[in-house]
């Protein structure tokens, strides 16, 4: 399975959302928690421009925030992903 990376903050449902999709499929997952200026700056630069949390990352595939994620699972595309 390839490696996920979910850029999330403190106080944020869809945070909570999208970990719950990836916990009941098994995924494991690297939760960076921003904190800090630079880390909201590395995740609006790798995302593209995205300014919300979370921000989902697959292997080298920027996936986008929760509803991005739940929108792959509903068009059974998310399992591809997560192991092709
Ligand atoms: N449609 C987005 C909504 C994301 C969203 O609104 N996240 C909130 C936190 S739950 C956010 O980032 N608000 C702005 C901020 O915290 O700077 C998604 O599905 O990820």
């Amino acid at each position: 399975m390839k490696e996920v990376i979910v850029y999330s903050k403190e106080v944020c449902p869809y945070c909570v959302k999208a970990k719950n999709l990836l916990q009941r499929k098994g995924v494991s997952y690297i939760e960076i928690k921003i904190t800090t200026d630079e880390q909201k700056e590395e995740m609006i630069k790798k995302s593209g421009g995205r300014m919300t949390v979370p921000q989902i990352f697959i292997g080298e595939s920027h996936v986008g925030g929760c509803d991005d994620l739940y929108a792959l699972e509903a068009a059974g595309k998310l399992d591809d992903l997560l192991n092709s």
